[in-house]
């Protein structure tokens, strides 16, 4: 299959990932990456070949019908909970269904794009009863870049909320401090009533942290002094931004997490939710993208 998409000079192979799970690597002269067709998730991203962007789960599970903790999760068409049924998968199920490869090529930058798709089928109408077509666009190079991009093929208008729910590799997690977010609001968790404001120029996670921000389309900086590193998450289509440490009591929740985990991981998502939900009428399309860039300190 592969060798009929892609003709470039890259080195892209189609691999049986873990649990079966069939998995895309690609090496090029800037970073090597797997992404896993299960969730269109990235699992890996290494700029130089060096330490890894992207935090996995020791304990995470690589079947059919779970998520995968760790890497990239495409958040789509919902974030968090479901509104109406709690009963729905969280977060959607585009993270729980395969996706189709359309396309791999070399960009004349001598990066490598790698395109993603799936539609509306029988699976996707048990949780939602909508037509659409989903791609993620994935480039890697330099950076890591990565966008979704949802197109309505219903007759009828809908409403979506999604996100990259991007769980980074941090030193620990007293190492890190994060910029971009001061003079912000955010609701805390599930509350939705309470609207807290950050003073701090630099966010340390010192205690469980779910903080979702709202009306927020900047960068975000990442330092980690353990690393000596500094990780940029920009974005464009996105103005929810969420940070989330489950700390202890509530990694203990999650199966699919060692008790320490919370100590090497940080999320910073950007995501489209709250006020910033997308509504699209029939025929339109919709995009949001992140870019993540890694410098010494
Ligand atoms: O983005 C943060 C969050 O929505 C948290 O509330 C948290 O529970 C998390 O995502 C993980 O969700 P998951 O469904 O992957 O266990």
């Amino acid at each position: 299959m592969l060798n009929k998409l892609y003709g470039g000079t890259g080195n892209v192979v189609f691999n049986e990932g873990k649990g079966g799970l069939c998995s895309v690597n690609i090496v090029n002269q800037f970073a090597s990456s797997e992404i896993s067709l299960y969730g269109a998730q990235i699992l890996s991203f290494k700029p130089g070949n060096g330490k890894d962007l992207l935090w996995m789960s020791e304990k995470s599970v690589f079947v059919e019908g779970k998520a995968i903790r760790g890497g990239i999760p495409v958040c789509f068409p919902w974030f968090g909970p479901n509104d109406s049924d709690t009963t729905l998968p969280a977060h959607g199920f585009a993270r729980i269904m395969n996706w189709d490869v359309e396309s791999v090529s070399d960009l004349p930058d001598n990066s490598t794009r790698l395109i993603l798709k799936c539609e509306s089928n029988r699976f996707t109408r048990k949780f939602w009863p909508f037509e659409f077509t989903a791609r993620i666009i994935i480039i890697v190079g330099k950076t890591l870049d990565i966008t979704v991009q949802f197109t309505n093929s219903d007759i009828d208008e809908f409403k979506v909320t999604d996100a990259f729910h991007t769980y980074f590799l941090v030193s620990d997690i007293s190492n890190v401090t994060i910029e971009g977010l001061e003079n912000h609001s955010y609701y805390s968790g599930f509350d939705k009533d309470t609207l807290l404001k950050q003073t701090d120029t630099l966010l340390s996670i010192t205690k469980e942290e779910n903080r979702r921000y709202i009306d927020h389309a900047a960068n975000c900086v990442i330092y980690d002094n353990g690393f000596n590193r500094k990780i940029t998450v920009a974005k464009r289509g996105s103005k929810t931004t969420v940070v989330w440490n489950p700390w202890i009591e509530s990694s203990k929740k999650f199966a699919d997490m060692t008790p320490d985990g919370y100590k090497t991981m940080v999320c910073v998502e950007a995501v489209n939710a709250y006020n910033d939900f997308v509504l699209l009428q029939p025929g339109e399309s919709y995009t949001m993208s992140t870019v993540l860039s890694v410098d010494s300190m």
